[in-house]
């Protein structure tokens, strides 16, 4: 980092400063149920004339605005940074993009932030420092398939005006192509060391892509009050009703603020405190997009005791059926009582509430955090939001419903693939055994890239995961396909090896002869078996997956993804994200 700008941000104090001592609030004094889930705006990102029958494309212009938001009926409006096409219409999360496939939008997305940022930051990790002062910020659209330069590289930062910008920025506004089919996207800030204040402050949306032809076909749930985004995040607040988070580091001497992990004990959907949502016994389809920083999120429904949060959901016979994970359609439906969601996955399902035996059903989380061995919920952290179901004599008529296939995919095989990578996922810590960074392959961020994968191609990626954590892995730009888990025997044992060794496997320091042969390697769970964008990497596991480099259907890309300033592959764990567990992904 560069010290004089470093001194010189101090010296502007363009940066928030810690808190001193406001202590956060305690959730439990919140009283759950008693917002109404919103509807988000909807921005559509196309022109449609003569009712329907002419489509044609639109540009967008989406600003980023320090403005207030209401989070629960008991908490005063508390300062927010939103999207939105103008300060009065900026929303958190911010407004859903319509898209429709085929047709491309041009969005200039504004950056009207103020000088100073409402949450505390760290600028001893790698963070993108402006000349003049102000909040850089980048917009990623999570799960698109675009031109490197619209892609939201982290170090593409803008601030107001476009007076500072980074070295890999382009251009003042960005081309979403919108040709990859039905898609469950979102939007979010992507900032070099700025990604987990910007999202937790309240940068984020979702980006839907319909084929109005296909879901006709399929005849799923829809319309605005039967297919809604859910946009999942955990906060805590501070007593006078502003978003809290740390302001003092786990190794404070290296890092004055950041935290492995950033947990909230309220949970928020669609920017309320545990909403509540009126439903007919009939089914909804609900786009559920985790937004946390770090918390995994293992729901459940429950029609019985409500309030319970026992992990006891045996009595319930309400089920989750998956239609789509990530970006994409899965083959076919799938039925589950539970369902996992890591950050920034999304969950694409059907819940039919005709089947509900109670009047109120429960969405619980029941996943520890960190997950997997982390604490265990409470009743705060534990309930997600409810749904108040109507009588059946207000029942309407459901026309729609859940077909036997979806969209067929084709199967990758390891024949396919013309090249393999070993990934080893890493965290240092300190003397006193607190994390001091994550990097993948033992490098940082700006080393030269060393995933440079070709155009077209199609390869086979092990990751080992040497850490205690579960990481959801996420890809920049390309889907891939899992193929197994195996255990390794030592992790341990292969991390002291391998970083005895420059990270470079050798005859005796190799991941396959620390597979644990006595435990099978397993197929990934059927609902996340199809294309991927995000996967959670189990500590002490290697995890293989395919992953193609191209169209899902093996087209080419329809434009030069070798230009710069290329993509990334990271750790979708913001807090790891932001320190420094990303590496570029450049094509050749
Ligand atoms: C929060 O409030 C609840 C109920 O008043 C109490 O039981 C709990 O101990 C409090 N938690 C903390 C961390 O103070
Ligand atoms: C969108 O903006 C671009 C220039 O940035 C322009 O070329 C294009 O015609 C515009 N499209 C529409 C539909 O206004
Ligand atoms: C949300 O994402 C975070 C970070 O990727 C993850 O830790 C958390 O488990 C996810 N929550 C859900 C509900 O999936
Ligand atoms: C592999 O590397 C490790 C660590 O540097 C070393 O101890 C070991 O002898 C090496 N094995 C071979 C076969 O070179
Ligand atoms: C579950 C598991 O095997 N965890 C291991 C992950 O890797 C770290 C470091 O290599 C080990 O200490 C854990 O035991
Ligand atoms: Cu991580």
């Amino acid at each position: 980092m560069d010290l004089i700008l470093l001194l010189l941000a101090l010296l502007l104090g363009i940066f928030g400063s810690n808190r001193a001592s406001s202590q956060s609030l305690n959730a439990t004094g919140l009283e759950k149920f008693v917002d109404e889930l919103p509807q988000i705006p909807v921005l559509c990102a196309f022109q449609e004339e003569q009712s329907g029958a002419m489509i044609k494309p639109a540009n967008l212009t989406i600003g980023m605005f320090p403005t207030r938001w209401k989070f629960h009926r008991d908490l005063p409006a508390t300062p927010v940074f939103a999207y939105g096409r103008s300060h009065k219409e900026a929303t958190i999360p911010g407004p859903t993009i319509e898209a429709r496939n085929g047709i491309p939008v041009e969005i200039t997305w504004e950056n009207h932030l103020p000088k100073k940022h409402i949450l505390p930051l760290d600028l001893t990790i790698a963070t993108a420092i402006p000349r003049h002062g102000g909040i850089p910020t980048v917009v990623h659209l999570h799960g698109g398939m675009n031109d490197p330069a619209s892609d939201g590289h982290s170090l593409a930062w803008f601030t107001p005006g476009f007076k500072d910008r980074g070295p890999a920025w382009r251009a003042k506004s960005s081309f979403y192509r919108n040709a990859q089919g039905a898609a469950n996207l979102w939007y979010h800030d992507h900032a070099m060391g700025l990604t987990r204040a910007n999202i937790l402050a309240g940068l984020s949306g979702a980006y839907v892509i319909r084929d109005p032809a296909l879901e006709r076909r399929m005849n799923l749930p829809s319309g605005k009050d039967f297919d809604r985004v859910l946009i999942i995040a955990d906060r805590d607040f501070n007593k006078d009703g502003s978003i809290y988070m740390n302001s003092k580091g786990n190794n404070p001497k290296i890092h004055p603020q950041w935290q492995p992990e950033y947990f909230g004990s309220v949970i928020l959907v669609n920017g309320k405190a545990w909403p509540f949502l009126r439903v007919a016994k009939r089914k909804y389809r609900f786009r559920i997009i985790n937004s946390s920083n770090a918390r995994f999120y293992e729901l459940r429904l429950s029609d019985h005791s409500a309030g319970s949060s026992s992990n006891d959901d045996s009595g319930s016979l309400l089920t989750f059926t998956q239609i789509g994970s990530d970006a994409f359609y899965l083959p076919r439906p799938i039925r589950a009582r539970r369902l996992t969601i890591a950050p920034s996955e999304i969950q694409d399902v059907i819940i039919d509430f005709t089947q509900a035996r109670r009047d109120e059903v429960l969405l619980r989380n029941t996943a520890a955090f960190p997950f997997p061995g982390g604490d265990a919920v409470d009743s705060n952290n534990g309930v997600v939001m409810k749904f108040l179901v109507a009588p059946r004599s207000s029942q309407q008529l459901d026309p729609s419903t859940i077909p036997r296939f979806l969209v067929p995919i084709q199967r990758l095989a390891i024949e396919q693939s013309s090249s393999a990578r070993q990934i080893n996922l890493y965290e240092f810590v300190s003397s006193s055994d607190e994390p001091t960074h994550l990097w993948i392959n033992a490098l940082p961020f700006d080393a030269p890239a060393t995933e440079t994968p070709r155009c077209g191609s199609t390869e086979l990626w092990s990751v080992i995961n040497l850490t205690e954590d579960n990481h959801p892995l996420h890809l920049h730009l390309a889907a891939f396909q899992v193929i197994d888990e195996a255990r390794l025997s030592s992790a341990e044992d292969l991390r002291r090896c391998l970083l005895a060794n420059g990270n470079r496997m050798n005859a005796s320091c190799n991941a396959a002869r620390f597979i644990d042969r006595s435990s099978p390697r397993r197929r990934p769970p059927r609902n996340e078996a199809g294309w991927k964008n995000v996967y959670k990497m189990k500590p002490g596991y290697l995890t293989r997956f395919l992953v193609r480099f191209a169209g899902i259907d093996g087209r080419p890309y329809p434009f030069d993804a070798s230009a710069e300033p290329g993509y990334a592959y990271h750790c979708h764990i913001l807090d790891h994200e932001d320190n420094e567990m990303m590496r570029p992904l450049k094509l050749r």
